[in-house]
């Protein structure tokens, strides 16, 4: 892995709101990712914890945005290995630059064949807390393109989104609606090879294209959350219980749910 950030990516992740580092997974590690990303979803939608997938209902417009399963590490072995890699967790906090991250939700987005475009969003208001230093890592399994459905970007709008979103509908423009200031940036594609990564803020806005060929777009993704955030009241993955118990203003520290993945007291002295 390819984990090591120069000056230049970080200045231009925090200027941007994303980063793309291409082909940061050698040759093996993506086999791993995605063995493990086949293997974890199949047993997903072969199983029972179906409020973790969005294909009750395979016909509607949402399912064929792309296949969802959260949380596969909780299920998989393997996953958990790669979604809890330390190299990753410091790669997310030295970006925006905290220093403890924990895990909010991992989860797979498999664009299918002819899938239905991902509408224009933001991600952080979904979530049980706000932050401007929410972090995602997108880790493209196939190659990403123009054709398949790659992510698109407008750059720059972390800075001025609010915890205010629009569902991922029919109408890939809805969110304009809410931030009409955005109308006019120009969006930035971002195809990359298998093996790359991308990491944008949890207000960044972003979409996907429509996959207009006949083999699916494969990513397994993993949100992050600065260490030391605190609910806001959305419930989101949250289980019921531990929803429950939560008041608004509580620091999410449960070892269980939401667990430290790097701390900076966890370097060495040195290295970046
Ligand atoms: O893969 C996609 O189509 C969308 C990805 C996305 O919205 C995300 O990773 O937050
Ligand atoms: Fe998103």
């Amino acid at each position: 892995m390819r984990d090591r950030l120069t000056d230049e990516q970080i200045e231009r992740y925090r200027t941007n709101g994303f980063l793309v580092i291409e082909q940061c997974l050698d040759t093996d590690e993506l086999e791993e990712w995605r063995r493990c990303t086949d293997e974890a979803v199949a047993q997903r939608l072969g199983g029972s914890i179906h409020f973790l997938t969005n294909q009750m209902d395979p016909d509607n417009f949402y399912a064929q945005v792309f296949t969802q399963c959260l949380r596969l590490a909780d299920t998989h072995e393997g996953m958990h290995k790669l979604i809890f890699d330390p190299r990753l967790g410091r790669m997310g906090a030295t970006l925006t630059g905290i220093d403890g991250i924990r895990v909010w939700h991992d989860q797979a987005l498999i664009k299918p064949p002819h899938g239905n475009p991902t509408a224009w969003h933001l991600d952080d208001p979904y979530w049980s807390f706000d932050s401007p230093n929410a972090i995602s890592v997108w880790v493209a399994l196939d190659d990403a393109t123009l054709a398949n459905g790659c992510l698109w970007y407008l750059p720059g709008t972390h800075k001025t989104a609010r915890y205010e979103n629009v569902g991922i509908g029919p109408n890939l423009g809805d969110l304009f609606k809410v931030y009409p200031d955005w109308r006019t940036l120009e969006p930035v594609p971002c195809p990359c090879p298998a093996g790359s990564i991308v990491w944008h803020n949890g207000l960044t806005a972003h979409a996907a294209g429509a996959n207009m060929t006949t083999k699916s777009r494969r990513a397994m993704t993993c949100a992050f959350m600065p260490d030391g955030a605190t609910f806001n009241g959305k419930k989101n993955v949250l289980p019921d219980d531990y929803f429950a118990s939560l008041k608004v203003g509580d620091v999410l520290k449960n070892e269980q749910q939401n667990p430290l993945v790097w701390h900076t007291s966890w370097e060495q002295r040195g290295g970046r």
